[in-house]
């Protein structure tokens, strides 16, 4: 174990010229035409946190998890380096060609259209339509604004339901936001269905009423629509995660709570996981914390709790994500024991398995430790469908799917808000 941690963390640090070396003509194996440029592979012995850090330090991208077993997006070098170290990786198969494959000479919708197929997926500007027409329909429900704007200059959307929406009552705030990850298209149209839910239910449903009268509910369906938007461009999914600010920073590394500490993230731009040059610096994460501290109202913070929703992998994760600790500066065991207490009972309306993130492995910078450390608030992130995939189809899910796992999370959406009373 210690050579094999050891082997990794010195190709983990030496990052480009170990692996510049490994590829030389001198060291180089015979190197056949099936490694896929990026190749899809599952690690099956990162037995424990520290292991399946060390795999998610190394500049791989990690697709997926589930019992400990993880799923990878890896160039030829990096499955060799891992390799190296011990791991034992099985090649699923070829990321590009995965990729076609489930876009399926289907691209005939062109430009920004999700594939052929998926249509019921919502675009960028099909999702902007649904808020207009959700404030237009229910104008004493529910008032549409934004954060700010992405880089590439698209509004952030916010939606805020309750009754009197124009008035900000003291009713708990209760925070729900989507789509970090640009492609993680299934948790946008959760944010969707969290929206028309509680503004189409409210009618006939007197559970809904009762939540909507007692609370402020905001939703940010896309924080991320500038990856979002470049995932189907061309007809054709990309299997893009980061924004879109050079070469991309990770949303979900780039916030400002123990930024960058802990071996969570890389500083390297290219990387899946680069947490950007400094806390903040992507525009969509800036924005998003810049409103929660705005929602600091008399030295209170409004917003209680939130759910950040990723695919994929079914799980229920909360802070802290940068320590393996169950404790931490700001987190008593009390705390850590209500976070422990709230994430089962949500599992258990969904059948997720609950978990303190870095059980899974550590990350740093993270919009969960920042929610939790900074303002209290009681930040979980959802992992949603599937449990499990081959790479590519857990992210990519047939939009058939859609109402059914997004429905599976309406009683853990209800928990939470009367959690928040
Ligand atoms: O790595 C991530 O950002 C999330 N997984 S994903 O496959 N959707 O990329 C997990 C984040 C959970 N970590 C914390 N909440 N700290
Ligand atoms: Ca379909
Ligand atoms: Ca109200
Ligand atoms: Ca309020
Ligand atoms: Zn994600």
């Amino acid at each position: 174990m210690l050579t094999r941690r050891a082997l990794i963390a010195v190709a983990a640090i030496a990052g480009g010229a170990l692996l510049a070396a490994a590829t030389s003509p001198v060291t180089a194996q015979p190197q056949t035409e099936t490694v896929p440029e990026r190749g899809v592979y599952t690690v099956l012995d990162a037995e424990d946190a520290a292991e399946r850090t060390t795999v998610a330090g190394s500049g791989v991208d990690v697709l997926g998890s589930r019992d400990g077993e993880l799923t990878v997006v890896a160039s030829p070098a990096q499955a060799r380096s891992l390799r190296a170290g011990g791991f034992s990786l099985e090649q699923v198969g070829d990321f590009d060609a995965m990729l076609a494959d489930r876009s399926g000479g289907r691209s005939a919708q062109g430009v920004d259209e999700f594939p052929a197929g998926d249509e019921n997926y919502h675009t960028y500007a099909e999702l902007t339509e649904e808020l207009k027409a959700t404030e237009r329909d229910h104008a004493d429900l529910a008032t549409l604004s934004s954060v700010g704007r992405s880089h590439e200059d698209r509004e952030l959307h916010l939606i805020k339901i309750s009754d009197n929406p124009d008035i900000d009552e003291d009713e708990p705030e209760v925070l729900f936001t989507c789509n970090q990850h640009a492609r993680e298209h299934l948790t946008t149209e959760m944010c969707l269905h969290i929206v028309q839910r509680f503004t189409d239910g409210y009618a006939e449903d007197a559970a809904i009423k009762k939540l909507v009268d007692t609370r402020e509910i905001l939703v940010v369906p896309t924080v991320n629509p500038d990856g979002a938007e470049y995932d189907i461009s061309e007809g054709q999914y990309q299997g893009w995660r980061k924004n879109r600010q050079n070469e991309g920073t990770d949303l979900n590394r780039n916030w400002g709570h123990q930024w960058g500490c802990c071996g969570g993230s890389s500083d390297r731009p290219s990387s899946e996981t680069y947490r950007g040059p400094s806390a903040f610096s992507a525009p969509e994460s800036k924005a998003l914390a810049d409103f929660v501290d705005s929602r600091v109202v008399g030295e209170s913070q409004q917003i209680k709790a939130h759910i950040d929703f990723h695919t994929y992998s079914e799980l229920v994760l909360w802070p802290y994500g940068y320590t393996d600790a169950d404790t931490g500066p700001g987190m008593t065991s009390a705390e850590a024991q209500r976070f422990q207490d709230v994430g089962k009972q949500l599992a258990q309306t969904n059948g997720y398995q609950p978990q303190q993130s870095s059980d899974l492995y550590i990350t740093d910078g993270s919009v969960n430790d920042w929610m939790w450390a900074e303002h209290k608030i009681l930040s979980f992130t959802f992992e949603m469908y599937p449990s499990d995939g081959i790479g590519l189809d857990g992210f990519y899910p047939p939009d058939e799917v859609i109402p059914r796992e997004t429905a599976r999370n309406d009683e853990a959406v209800d928990t939470l808000l009367r959690a928040a009373g």
